[in-house]
């Protein structure tokens, strides 16, 4: 099939026409050295390669059509910012780029070098007119969380309008409070943006848009604890990611279907590898598309991801928002209870996530555990520290790696991995 020219369209968008074909070339390449080169997928991945395919494509030009009829599309950069809320006015919530190391000369003009390479991924999609999705968005919004987004808000808020979610540092009920604050001003902020109000019809369906999406994500998470995996990890990455800018109803319905397809694989014995495969659980900073280098050295040094604590993973899909609120008010309050959960780095202290990663690793027969932070993360490698020790007290291996979006480390990575999977085999 013919592939139509969407130029006319990023030309409307304002992005750099030439930068953006170069980018789109150079993921093309990778997707199909990652992703199409792998065995055995399922049939189901088809649908993903579509999506892939047509990110920049066919998905914007579906959110020019939804902006033409009046809905807004508003863009996101965390797992803080509740979707419900935009689903309920009849907007769309994308994930913006953030994952590739693209106009980074860009960004180092208005950032320090030593950002993590996903703040200053963003910062530079924008900058160099690269990201589609920032184009569209009606409204941005940032959050609180680690000092260094919050900073870079302040500079982004330059080029984008950027509207600030304040996220609480601990989780007493003073921070509660505060998020709910926050909660009721955002849901404010998506009327004002929509021009229509939100009613407790309107948030009920929001809320259950959002929960279908997590409960099809968490259905595809415990698939993965069959031994053997029914899919790879770089798969089950790509769903979770994809999970951020598709629509919601029709991911809901593909990856249903890609499920029913696992599950008889599941049910057969079919997997991607063989029993005895080495399985990792992958903790840490997220992994934003295409940022695929390091479950690509995992799964090609002889081992299977199984499951990603991460915002692109469980710390996303874990919980769901309860749905048996009556009134505006028992919804807003159950979304202010279900986004409280999250255990990101940024909180003090923070054990419910060392406990997760801890059952995690039990629930899917982890024999080792990556800890993965972006350079210059604090907050997950700060973090790391604990995990280690919490996880050595168990007996679970664990490996900490830091690494950026750049593939000058790859060779050194893969010599770790390997050596790390060595002594997981023992
Ligand atoms: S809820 S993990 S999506 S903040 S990697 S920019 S933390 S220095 S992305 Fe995150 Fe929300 Fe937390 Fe999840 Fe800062 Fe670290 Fe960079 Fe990070």
């Amino acid at each position: 099939m013919e592939q139509k020219d969407y130029r006319p369209m990023w030309k409307e968008l304002g992005l750099n026409l030439e930068g953006h074909d170069q980018l789109l070339a150079v993921l093309g390449k990778a997707y199909k050295d990652i992703y199409l080169s792998q065995e055995n997928r399922p049939k189901g991945m088809q649908y993903l390669d579509f999506v892939i395919s047509e990110a920049h494509g066919l998905r914007i030009e579906e959110l020019m059509e939804t902006k033409k009829k009046g809905n807004k599309v508003i863009g996101t950069f965390c797992v803080y910012v509740p979707e419900e809320l935009i689903l309920a006015v009849g907007g769309t919530c994308v994930g913006l780029c953030a994952g590739a190391e693209i106009g980074i000369d860009e960004a180092e003009k208005v950032l320090p070098r030593n950002t993590c390479a996903l703040i200053k991924s963003f910062m530079g999609f924008k900058l160099a007119g690269l990201c589609p999705y920032i184009q569209a968005s009606d409204l941005v919004v940032g959050e609180t969380t680690c000092d260094g987004k919050k900073k870079a808000y302040e500079i982004l808020n330059d080029y984008k309008e950027t509207y600030v979610m304040e996220i609480p540092q601990m989780k007493t009920e003073r921070d509660r409070a505060l998020w709910r604050g926050e909660v009721v001003q955002f849901k404010e902020k998506v009327e004002e943006i929509a021009g229509r109000k939100i009613t407790p019809e309107n948030l009920r369906q929001g809320i259950k848009t959002a929960n279908d999406k997590r409960r099809a994500l968490q259905r595809l998470s415990t698939l993965r604890k069959a031994i053997p995996s029914p899919i790879s990890g770089l798969d089950a990455l790509l769903v979770n990611q994809i999970a951020f800018y598709d629509d919601p109803l029709r991911f809901t319905k593909s990856i249903q279907a890609l499920c029913d397809e696992l599950e008889d694989r599941v049910k057969n014995g079919v997997g991607v590898v063989k029993n005895r495969t080495p399985r990792i659980l992958m903790s840490g900073s997220p992994m934003a598309v295409p940022n695929w280098k390091i479950p690509f050295i995992v799964e090609t040094s002889g081992a299977i991801v199984v499951a990603e604590e991460s915002c692109a993973g469980e710390r996303s899909t874990r919980d769901l928002v309860k749905e048996d609120g009556k009134t505006l008010d028992d919804m807003i309050e159950a979304i202010v209870d279900r986004y409280m959960k999250i255990d990101c780095a940024c909180f003090t202290p923070n054990e419910e996530r060392i406990g997760h990663i801890r059952d995690l690793a039990k629930e899917f027969k982890a024999d080792g555990v990556i800890h993965y932070n972006i350079q210059f993360c604090t907050p997950y490698s700060m973090e790391a520290y604990k995990v280690e020790k919490a996880l050595q007290q168990k007996g679970i291996p664990t490996l900490k790696i830091e690494s950026d979006y750049g593939m000058e480390d790859a060779g050194q990575l893969k010599t770790r991995i390997e050596a790390f999977l060595e002594m997981v085999r023992g």
